[in-house]
Protein backbone atom coordinates (compact mmCIF):
# COMPACT_ATOMS: atom_id res chain seq x y z
CA UNK A 1 0.00 0.00 0.00
CA UNK A 2 1.55 3.70 -0.99
CA UNK A 3 3.05 4.97 2.00
CA UNK A 4 4.14 8.19 3.51
CA UNK A 5 7.10 8.33 0.87
CA UNK A 6 7.21 11.52 -0.44
CA UNK A 7 8.37 12.50 -4.12
CA UNK A 8 11.72 13.93 -2.90
CA UNK A 9 11.94 10.55 -1.25
CA UNK A 10 11.61 8.83 -4.96
CA UNK A 11 13.98 10.84 -6.26
CA UNK A 12 16.66 9.72 -3.90
CA UNK A 13 16.21 6.14 -3.94
CA UNK A 14 15.84 6.73 -7.96
CA UNK A 15 19.35 8.47 -8.56
CA UNK A 16 20.97 5.66 -6.05
CA UNK A 17 19.65 3.11 -7.95
CA UNK A 18 21.73 1.23 -10.37
CA UNK A 19 19.06 -0.16 -12.70
CA UNK A 20 15.19 1.63 -13.24
CA UNK A 21 12.63 0.72 -15.54
CA UNK A 22 9.80 2.77 -16.72
CA UNK A 23 6.51 1.69 -18.19
CA UNK A 24 4.04 4.40 -20.03
CA UNK A 25 0.95 5.01 -21.17
CA UNK A 26 -1.32 7.34 -22.99
CA UNK A 27 -1.28 9.73 -20.04
CA UNK A 28 2.59 10.14 -20.63
CA UNK A 29 1.71 11.96 -24.07
CA UNK A 30 -1.54 13.32 -22.56
CA UNK A 31 0.73 16.10 -21.82
CA UNK A 32 1.48 16.70 -25.42
CA UNK A 33 -1.77 17.00 -26.61
CA UNK A 34 -2.69 13.49 -27.42
CA UNK A 35 -5.58 12.17 -26.34
CA UNK A 36 -6.07 8.96 -24.20
CA UNK A 37 -8.01 5.43 -24.59
CA UNK A 38 -10.33 5.59 -21.97
CA UNK A 39 -10.60 9.25 -20.31
CA UNK A 40 -12.98 11.54 -21.05
CA UNK A 41 -11.94 13.11 -24.05
CA UNK A 42 -10.43 9.31 -25.20
CA UNK A 43 -10.00 7.70 -28.44
CA UNK A 44 -12.52 5.11 -27.33
CA UNK A 45 -15.12 7.29 -26.24
CA UNK A 46 -15.80 7.59 -30.39
CA UNK A 47 -14.79 4.30 -31.37
CA UNK A 48 -14.95 0.91 -30.24
CA UNK A 49 -11.67 -0.94 -29.86
CA UNK A 50 -13.02 -4.38 -31.15
CA UNK A 51 -14.11 -2.33 -34.48
CA UNK A 52 -11.32 -0.57 -35.51
CA UNK A 53 -7.93 -2.29 -33.16
CA UNK A 54 -8.40 -5.51 -34.07
CA UNK A 55 -6.85 -7.86 -36.81
CA UNK A 56 -10.89 -9.24 -37.55
CA UNK A 57 -11.52 -5.62 -37.86
CA UNK A 58 -9.00 -5.04 -40.79
CA UNK A 59 -9.54 -8.14 -42.22
CA UNK A 60 -13.51 -7.40 -42.66
CA UNK A 61 -12.98 -3.91 -43.47
CA UNK A 62 -9.53 -2.50 -43.86
CA UNK A 63 -10.20 0.77 -45.51
CA UNK A 64 -12.36 1.82 -42.40
CA UNK A 65 -9.41 1.01 -39.95
CA UNK A 66 -7.52 3.08 -42.57
CA UNK A 67 -9.59 5.72 -41.86
CA UNK A 68 -8.66 5.49 -38.18
CA UNK A 69 -5.37 5.62 -38.29
CA UNK A 70 -4.81 8.43 -40.96
CA UNK A 71 -6.84 10.49 -38.71
CA UNK A 72 -4.34 9.65 -35.76
CA UNK A 73 -1.43 10.11 -38.38
CA UNK A 74 -2.89 13.27 -38.79
CA UNK A 75 -3.05 14.15 -35.15
CA UNK A 76 0.04 13.09 -33.66
CA UNK A 77 2.19 14.76 -37.06
CA UNK A 78 1.99 18.18 -34.57
CA UNK A 79 2.63 16.60 -31.18
CA UNK A 80 6.02 17.08 -29.39
CA UNK A 81 7.49 15.41 -26.47
CA UNK A 82 6.96 16.84 -23.47
CA UNK A 83 8.40 17.70 -20.46
CA UNK A 84 7.49 14.01 -18.98
CA UNK A 85 9.16 12.85 -21.85
CA UNK A 86 12.40 15.10 -21.56
CA UNK A 87 12.63 14.01 -17.86
CA UNK A 88 12.96 10.61 -18.83
CA UNK A 89 15.71 11.43 -21.48
CA UNK A 90 17.79 12.96 -18.41
CA UNK A 91 17.19 10.20 -16.27
CA UNK A 92 18.73 7.85 -19.06
CA UNK A 93 22.09 9.70 -18.77
CA UNK A 94 22.21 9.66 -14.94
CA UNK A 95 21.40 5.93 -13.88
CA UNK A 96 23.45 3.58 -15.13
CA UNK A 97 21.43 0.63 -16.15
CA UNK A 98 17.55 2.66 -17.58
CA UNK A 99 14.49 1.35 -19.23
CA UNK A 100 11.57 2.32 -21.16
CA UNK A 101 8.76 0.07 -21.74
CA UNK A 102 5.62 1.95 -23.81
CA UNK A 103 2.45 1.25 -24.60
CA UNK A 104 2.42 3.88 -26.38
CA UNK A 105 2.39 3.59 -30.49
CA UNK A 106 2.38 7.74 -31.04
CA UNK A 107 6.57 7.68 -31.04
CA UNK A 108 7.64 10.25 -28.53
CA UNK A 109 9.85 8.95 -25.90
CA UNK A 110 12.25 8.21 -29.42
CA UNK A 111 11.50 11.65 -30.65
CA UNK A 112 12.17 12.94 -27.29
CA UNK A 113 15.58 11.22 -27.61
CA UNK A 114 15.27 7.87 -25.20
CA UNK A 115 17.52 5.05 -26.57
CA UNK A 116 16.89 2.28 -24.47
CA UNK A 117 13.23 1.44 -25.40
CA UNK A 118 10.57 -1.17 -26.20
CA UNK A 119 7.60 0.11 -27.76
CA UNK A 120 5.27 -3.09 -26.91
CA UNK A 121 2.34 -1.99 -28.84
CA UNK A 122 4.14 -1.35 -31.73
CA UNK A 123 4.53 2.63 -33.84
CA UNK A 124 1.72 4.15 -35.73
CA UNK A 125 5.11 5.44 -37.97
CA UNK A 126 5.99 1.88 -39.04
CA UNK A 127 3.82 0.28 -41.45
CA UNK A 128 4.17 -3.87 -42.15
CA UNK A 129 3.43 -5.59 -45.11
CA UNK A 130 0.73 -8.28 -44.59
CA UNK A 131 1.86 -10.27 -47.68
CA UNK A 132 6.01 -10.22 -46.69
CA UNK A 133 5.47 -9.16 -43.31
CA UNK A 134 8.68 -6.33 -44.07
CA UNK A 135 8.47 -3.62 -41.72
CA UNK A 136 9.27 0.15 -42.66
CA UNK A 137 9.32 2.83 -41.34
CA UNK A 138 6.46 5.65 -42.91
CA UNK A 139 5.96 9.35 -41.93
CA UNK A 140 3.08 10.00 -44.24
CA UNK A 141 0.57 11.61 -42.42
CA UNK A 142 -2.25 10.27 -45.11
CA UNK A 143 -1.51 6.85 -46.50
CA UNK A 144 -3.36 6.91 -49.75
CA UNK A 145 -5.91 3.45 -49.85
CA UNK A 146 -4.61 0.92 -50.33
CA UNK A 147 -1.33 1.55 -49.10
CA UNK A 148 0.90 -1.48 -51.36
CA UNK A 149 4.36 -2.82 -49.95
CA UNK A 150 7.24 -1.26 -52.30
CA UNK A 151 8.56 -4.59 -52.09
CA UNK A 152 5.97 -7.21 -52.84
CA UNK A 153 2.52 -4.92 -53.72
CA UNK A 154 1.09 -6.39 -50.64
CA UNK A 155 -1.57 -5.09 -48.55
CA UNK A 156 0.51 -2.87 -45.78
CA UNK A 157 -1.32 -2.73 -42.31
CA UNK A 158 0.26 -0.57 -39.29
CA UNK A 159 2.97 -1.91 -37.35
CA UNK A 160 0.57 -2.30 -34.05
CA UNK A 161 -0.04 -4.63 -31.87
CA UNK A 162 -4.16 -5.26 -32.04
CA UNK A 163 -5.87 -6.49 -29.34
CA UNK A 164 -6.16 -10.75 -29.50
CA UNK A 165 -1.99 -10.47 -31.44
CA UNK A 166 0.56 -10.98 -29.32
CA UNK A 167 3.15 -8.46 -28.98
CA UNK A 168 6.39 -9.35 -30.31
CA UNK A 169 8.82 -11.94 -28.73
CA UNK A 170 12.21 -9.97 -28.63
CA UNK A 171 9.94 -6.84 -26.64
CA UNK A 172 8.46 -8.94 -24.18
CA UNK A 173 11.77 -10.79 -23.79
CA UNK A 174 13.42 -6.91 -23.42
CA UNK A 175 10.27 -5.93 -21.03
CA UNK A 176 10.35 -9.16 -18.64
CA UNK A 177 14.20 -8.34 -18.28
CA UNK A 178 14.29 -4.98 -17.40
CA UNK A 179 10.92 -5.50 -14.89
CA UNK A 180 13.13 -8.89 -13.27
CA UNK A 181 16.60 -6.89 -12.95
CA UNK A 182 15.26 -3.30 -11.99
CA UNK A 183 15.56 -2.00 -8.30
CA UNK A 184 12.64 0.72 -9.08
CA UNK A 185 10.09 0.42 -11.38
CA UNK A 186 8.23 4.19 -12.48
CA UNK A 187 4.86 3.24 -13.96
CA UNK A 188 3.47 6.42 -15.48
CA UNK A 189 -0.10 7.13 -16.96
CA UNK A 190 -1.67 3.96 -17.65
CA UNK A 191 -5.15 2.73 -16.57
CA UNK A 192 -3.39 -0.84 -16.21
CA UNK A 193 -6.58 -2.62 -17.90
CA UNK A 194 -4.51 -3.79 -20.76
CA UNK A 195 -2.58 -6.92 -20.52
CA UNK A 196 0.55 -8.29 -20.67
CA UNK A 197 1.45 -4.51 -19.62
CA UNK A 198 -0.85 -4.21 -16.81
CA UNK A 199 0.96 -7.30 -14.94
CA UNK A 200 4.45 -5.53 -15.15
CA UNK A 201 3.73 -4.13 -11.65
CA UNK A 202 3.16 -7.38 -9.93
CA UNK A 203 5.92 -9.16 -12.12
CA UNK A 204 8.70 -6.49 -10.98
CA UNK A 205 7.51 -6.47 -7.47
CA UNK A 206 7.74 -10.71 -7.32
CA UNK A 207 11.51 -9.54 -8.25
CA UNK A 208 11.94 -7.23 -4.98
CA UNK A 209 11.43 -4.03 -7.50
CA UNK A 210 10.46 -0.85 -5.42
CA UNK A 211 7.25 0.15 -7.53
CA UNK A 212 6.28 3.88 -7.88
CA UNK A 213 2.63 4.85 -9.73
CA UNK A 214 2.51 8.15 -11.19
CA UNK A 215 -1.01 9.10 -12.57
CA UNK A 216 -3.96 11.38 -13.14
CA UNK A 217 -6.10 9.00 -10.84
CA UNK A 218 -6.10 6.00 -9.16
CA UNK A 219 -5.74 2.29 -11.06
CA UNK A 220 -6.14 -1.35 -10.53
CA UNK A 221 -2.78 -2.16 -9.75
CA UNK A 222 -2.19 1.13 -7.43
CA UNK A 223 -2.71 -1.40 -4.61
CA UNK A 224 0.42 -3.21 -5.59
CA UNK A 225 2.49 0.05 -5.50
CA UNK A 226 5.03 0.84 -2.57
CA UNK A 227 3.74 4.43 -3.37
CA UNK A 228 1.06 6.32 -5.52
CA UNK A 229 1.13 9.45 -6.90
CA UNK A 230 -1.44 11.29 -8.88
CA UNK A 231 -0.75 14.02 -10.78
CA UNK A 232 0.42 15.27 -14.39
CA UNK A 233 3.33 13.16 -15.82
CA UNK A 234 4.98 16.88 -17.28
CA UNK A 235 4.83 18.05 -13.33
CA UNK A 236 5.22 15.15 -11.40
CA UNK A 237 8.12 13.30 -13.63
CA UNK A 238 10.52 16.45 -13.54
CA UNK A 239 10.96 16.05 -9.96
CA UNK A 240 12.38 12.91 -10.03
CA UNK A 241 15.49 14.79 -11.56
C1 LIG B 1 -2.41 -10.39 -25.93
C2 LIG B 1 -3.20 -0.80 -30.21
C3 LIG B 1 -2.03 -12.64 -25.91
C4 LIG B 1 -4.29 -0.07 -30.81
C5 LIG B 1 -3.53 -1.54 -28.02
C6 LIG B 1 -9.38 -10.67 -20.26
C7 LIG B 1 -8.48 -10.65 -19.21
C8 LIG B 1 -7.12 -10.38 -19.42
C9 LIG B 1 -6.67 -10.13 -20.70
C10 LIG B 1 -7.56 -10.13 -21.74
C11 LIG B 1 -8.90 -10.41 -21.53
N1 LIG B 1 -9.54 -10.34 -22.73
C12 LIG B 1 -8.63 -10.04 -23.68
C13 LIG B 1 -7.43 -9.94 -23.10
C14 LIG B 1 -6.18 -9.64 -23.76
C15 LIG B 1 -6.13 -8.18 -24.18
C16 LIG B 1 -6.49 -7.27 -23.04
O1 LIG B 1 -5.69 -7.03 -22.15
N2 LIG B 1 -7.72 -6.73 -23.08
C17 LIG B 1 -8.11 -5.84 -22.01
C18 LIG B 1 -8.86 -4.64 -22.59
C19 LIG B 1 -8.97 -6.64 -21.02
N3 LIG B 1 -4.75 -7.94 -24.54
C20 LIG B 1 -4.35 -8.23 -25.78
O2 LIG B 1 -5.08 -8.63 -26.66
C21 LIG B 1 -2.87 -8.07 -26.02
N4 LIG B 1 -2.39 -9.27 -26.62
O3 LIG B 1 -2.77 -10.46 -24.77
O4 LIG B 1 -2.01 -11.45 -26.64
C22 LIG B 1 -2.35 -13.71 -26.84
C23 LIG B 1 -2.25 -14.99 -26.36
C24 LIG B 1 -2.53 -16.01 -27.19
C25 LIG B 1 -2.92 -15.77 -28.50
C26 LIG B 1 -3.04 -14.47 -28.97
C27 LIG B 1 -2.75 -13.43 -28.13
C28 LIG B 1 -2.60 -6.93 -26.97
C29 LIG B 1 -2.77 -5.66 -26.22
C30 LIG B 1 -2.41 -4.50 -27.13
C31 LIG B 1 -3.67 -3.92 -27.65
N5 LIG B 1 -3.35 -2.75 -28.43
N6 LIG B 1 -3.30 -0.54 -28.80
C32 LIG B 1 -3.79 1.31 -31.05
O5 LIG B 1 -3.18 1.91 -30.14
O6 LIG B 1 -4.04 1.78 -32.15
S1 LIG B 1 -4.00 -1.24 -26.43
C33 LIG B 1 -4.24 0.41 -26.13
O7 LIG B 1 -4.42 0.48 -24.70
C34 LIG B 1 -3.05 1.34 -26.38
O8 LIG B 1 -1.93 0.70 -26.95
C35 LIG B 1 -2.68 1.84 -24.99
O9 LIG B 1 -1.33 2.02 -24.87
C36 LIG B 1 -3.14 0.71 -24.17
C37 LIG B 1 -3.25 0.93 -22.70
O10 LIG B 1 -3.99 2.12 -22.49
P1 LIG B 1 -3.26 3.24 -21.59
O11 LIG B 1 -1.95 3.57 -22.22
O12 LIG B 1 -3.25 2.82 -20.18
O13 LIG B 1 -4.20 4.49 -21.81
P2 LIG B 1 -5.56 4.78 -21.04
O14 LIG B 1 -6.26 5.86 -21.78
O15 LIG B 1 -6.28 3.49 -20.77
O16 LIG B 1 -5.10 5.35 -19.62
C38 LIG B 1 -4.41 6.58 -19.56
C39 LIG B 1 -4.13 6.84 -18.09
O17 LIG B 1 -3.38 8.05 -17.99
C40 LIG B 1 -5.40 7.04 -17.28
O18 LIG B 1 -5.29 6.27 -16.09
C41 LIG B 1 -5.40 8.55 -16.95
O19 LIG B 1 -5.89 8.80 -15.66
C42 LIG B 1 -3.95 8.88 -17.00
N7 LIG B 1 -3.67 10.26 -17.42
C43 LIG B 1 -4.38 11.05 -18.26
N8 LIG B 1 -3.75 12.24 -18.40
C44 LIG B 1 -2.61 12.18 -17.64
C45 LIG B 1 -2.56 10.93 -17.01
N9 LIG B 1 -1.56 10.58 -16.18
C46 LIG B 1 -0.59 11.48 -15.96
N10 LIG B 1 -0.56 12.70 -16.54
C47 LIG B 1 -1.55 13.08 -17.38
N11 LIG B 1 -1.51 14.30 -17.94
ZN1 LIG C 1 5.37 -7.06 -49.10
Amino acid sequence: MPNGLTILDVRDRVHQAQSVTVLTGAGISADSGVPTFRGADGLWKNFRPEELASPEAFARDPQLVWEWYNWRRELLATKRPNAAHEALVQLERLIPDFWVITQNVDGLHAAAGTQNLSEIHGNIWKVRCTQCHSIRPNHDVHLPFPPSCANCGGLLRPHIVWFGESLATEDLEQSYAALQRCDILLIIGTSGVVYPAASFASVAKDHGAFVVEMNMEATPNSSVMDVAFQGRAKELVPLLL
